[in-house]
This record gives C-alpha cells, sequence and structure tokens, in this order.
C-alpha cells in the first residue's frame, strides 16, 4: 500500500470540537457527517449545532406567521402539490380583507414576522394587477408593524425594487438543489441563474435573502457541499432545508424519500457553517410532532404558524395540524420550554433585521 495516500478515517469528536471553534468544515467532514447514523454519534453533531447557536442567539427563538394567500401558480414544479397541470391542488385567491384580517390575528399572536406567499398566481402576473398586491403586502406590513418576508416566486427587477420601495423587508425564493440536472428535474422550465441571481439583486436593493434546499430529493452528499458553497457565496441571511413530502397527483407522488433524519442533520450542519444566520424549522414538514427534534438539531426560528379553521393552507403539509390549532404560538410554547427555549422579544427580532440589512444599504 502506498502510505502517501492513506487518509485516516476522520475522528467525530475531533471534526466537531474543530467545528465548534473555528465554524468551518472541509467537504470531506460534511460528507463524514452526513453519513452518520448511529445515535449516539448523531447527538454529538446536534449538540454541536446547539452549542453554537447559543453562543450566537443564546435561548431565544423567532417565530414566523405565514400566510398562503394564493395556491393558483403558472409552474408545473414537479415535487409541489400546487404545480398547475394538478387537479388535486385546492386552488383558492383570498380576498384583501381576509388576508388582512389574518395578518392582525397573527401579529397579535406573537409573531414575529409575517411571510406572504403564493403560488406563481397568473392573476396578479398576467392581469395587471401586480399593483393590487403592492397594496396588500404594504397594507400588511403598515397594520401589523412587523417585518414582511415575501414568497411569490420568480418576478422581475423593477417588481423587487417596487416590493423594497415599499419596505419589504425579506425576498425567500428557494433553488431547492444546486445541482443543475436535478434542478432541472424538479423546477421544470424554470432558468436556474435568473433564480439565483434575484437573491443577489434583493440583496443590492438592501433586502434580505433566504435559500432553501429540499432533502430526500435524490442529493447526493457532494451536492450537499456544493450547495453550502453556493450560499455562503450567496451570504444569504436565512438558510433552510425542508424534507420533500411527496404530494398526491404529482410525478413524485410515489417517490421514497426515506427518514426525515438527513433534513435534521443538514440543519445542524447548517448551523455549523452558517452559525450567525437563521435557520427555519418548519411546522410544514412533520407539524408540531417535529419540531422538537429541528430545534434540537440547531434551529432558531420556528415557521409555518398558520391560524386555524380559516382556510389557509401549508405547502409540503397543506393541512396537517392546522385546523387543530397545532400550528399555533400557543401550541409550540411547551416544545420551546421542553428545549431550554422562549421567544424572543419582538424588537429584539426587528433589531437582528436591521442589524443584517446595514450590510446591503
Ligand atoms: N411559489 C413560490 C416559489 O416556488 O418560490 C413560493 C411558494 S413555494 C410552494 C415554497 C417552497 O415550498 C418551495 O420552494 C419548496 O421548497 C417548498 N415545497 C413545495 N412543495 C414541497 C414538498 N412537496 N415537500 C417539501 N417542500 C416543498
Ligand atoms: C414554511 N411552508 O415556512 C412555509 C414555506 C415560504 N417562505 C415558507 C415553505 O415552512
Ligand atoms: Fe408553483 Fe412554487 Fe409550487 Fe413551483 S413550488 S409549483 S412555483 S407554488
Amino acid at each position: 500500500m502506498n502510505e502517501g495516500l492513506y487518509m485516516p478515517e476522520p475522528n467525530l469528536e475531533y471534526i466537531l470540537t474543530e467545528a465548534v471553534a473555528c465554524e468551518t468544515l472541509a467537504d470531506r467532514e460534511i460528507t463524514h457527517l452526513l453519513n452518520l447514523e448511529q445515535p449516539e454519534e448523531v447527538e454529538l453533531l446536534f449538540n454541536a449545532a446547539r452549542m453554537v447557536r447559543e453562543r450566537y442567539f443564546g435561548s431565544a427563538i423567532f417565530i414566523y406567521g405565514f400566510i398562503y394567500f394564493s395556491t393558483y401558480c403558472r409552474n408545473d414544479c414537479a415535487f409541489c402539490l400546487y404545480r398547475r397541470s394538478n387537479p388535486a391542488g385546492k386552488r383558492y385567491r383570498k380576498t384583501p380583507a381576509e388576508i388582512l384580517e389574518t395578518a392582525d390575528q397573527l401579529a397579535s399572536s406573537g409573531v414575529h414576522l409575517l411571510d406572504l406567499t403564493m403560488g406563481e398566481d397568473p392573476y396578479y402576473f398576467n392581469e395587471g394587477h401586480f399593483d393590487q398586491l403592492l397594496l396588500l403586502v404594504d397594507q400588511v406590513k403598515k397594520t401589523s408593524g412587523l417585518p414582511v418576508m415575501i414568497s411569490p416566486g420568480v418576478v422581475s427587477r423593477d417588481q423587487l425594487q417596487s416590493f423594497r420601495e415599499i419596505g419589504v423587508d425579506w425576498y425567500a425564493l428557494y433553488q431547492e438543489t444546486h445541482n443543475i440536472d436535478l434542478y432541472n428535474k424538479l423546477r421544470l422550465d424554470q432558468d436556474y441563474d435568473e433564480r439565483l441571481e434575484l437573491k443577489r439583486y434583493a440583496h443590492q436593493l438592501g433586502m434580505l435573502a433566504e435559500e432553501g434546499l429540499l432533502s430526500g430529493i435524490g442529493e447526493s452528499a457532494e451536492d450537499l457541499c456544493h450547495s453550502f458553497a453556493v450560499m455562503r457565496e450567496l451570504e444569504v441571511d436565512q438558510v433552510r432545508v425542508m424534507s420533500f413530502i411527496p404530494q398526491v397527483g404529482t410525478p413524485l407522488e410515489k417517490y421514497s424519500t426515506g427518514s426525515h433524519l438527513r433534513e435534521l442533520k443538514i440543519i445542524a450542519l447548517m448551523r455549523l457553517l452558517f452559525p450567525d444566520r437563521l435557520i427555519p424549522a418548519s411546522l410544514d414538514v412533520d407539524g408540531l410532532a417535529g419540531l422538537r427534534q429541528r430545534l434540537n438539531a440547531g434551529a432558531n426560528v420556528v415557521t409555518s404558524i398558520i391560524p386555524p379553521h380559516k382556510g389557509f393552507q401549508g405547502v409540503s403539509q397543506s393541512t396537517l395540524d392546522v385546523d387543530e390549532g397545532g400550528r399555533s404560538i400557543d401550541a409550540i410554547l411547551p416544545v420551546l420550554d421542553a428545549c431550554g427555549l422562549q421567544p424572543a422579544p419582538v424588537e429584539s427580532y426587528k433589531q437582528w433585521v436591521e442589524q443584517r440589512r446595514k450590510r446591503y444599504s
């Protein structure tokens, strides 16, 4: 055997100690951590992620209210319930009054931010109704007094600028993967670069940007290392991962995704690699039952709080826990408490956003 080529197996405790101290990981180490299977070893990874979270955020957690106000979409993403060709996707377009009332309700329940999400609804894109959308977002922002995130899909640069002019704080737009072949199979007929560059443009306009991954969708460890490198280069302010949930009526309906442990490991890796960024624990994947494990993996934002009985849906889990009240602050508080965490004061979220935005203005 050629001794010059001998590479010892990385030692887990050594990797994690270095990661916590230096806040970096080599691709080989990332792959090693992604492949961990033994529960004691995975727990060491989560523990390291929690130590890093504590360093930057203490025990404070941010909470996002989620308003999916239109489920119509002109796109045909292979993974999505709301793809245009899916007859099983339940469609609705909420009125401004319904949206404002829900925004108020979420704001008074104590969320830190409102995330206004839609499919790429042709009504707002094709029929000259974009101004209605702007007005709506403006009213939500003014009446709630909260920071606002928009997740409208791909918009034009001028439209993004208009959102910035009315004070929108965040633009969320996820590539899902940075493997272009896989991207093209998932986001059918959607330009990879256009989507990526819009996040950079959001920063140029002085907005914060969120990037996101799907896990369990055929991505390799190498793809994930590449995604982390792209996220680092984009300097996005919030990074997320959600396990792919197969959706009825879609081409991936029968795709087998395996366990959601991979998502948890990716959350922990994101925390080690992006220690000072926001990382969601989404209620939209495994509902309330999946919150504790995501917080234990190092997430510091709870997303997808949805008021019950208003007819608003989630994305990957359109109805899970919604009408049962499981997507509410009351329901998540005991989970936070059990993890030794608590909601941050609303003001401290605003300060985080303002502080972070100074980088771009
Ligand atoms: N239409 C906008 C867009 O695509 O950017 C915003 C809403 S879209 C439904 C928000 C995100 O939900 C997607 O980027 C994707 O990451 C996630 N998502 C959609 N379907 C999913 C599924 N079946 N499983 C997990 N996540 C999913
Ligand atoms: C969530 N279902 O927070 C929402 C959604 C869009 N910005 C967010 C994917 O989990
Ligand atoms: Fe439309 Fe967004 Fe679903 Fe793609 S992920 S089909 S753009 S709602």
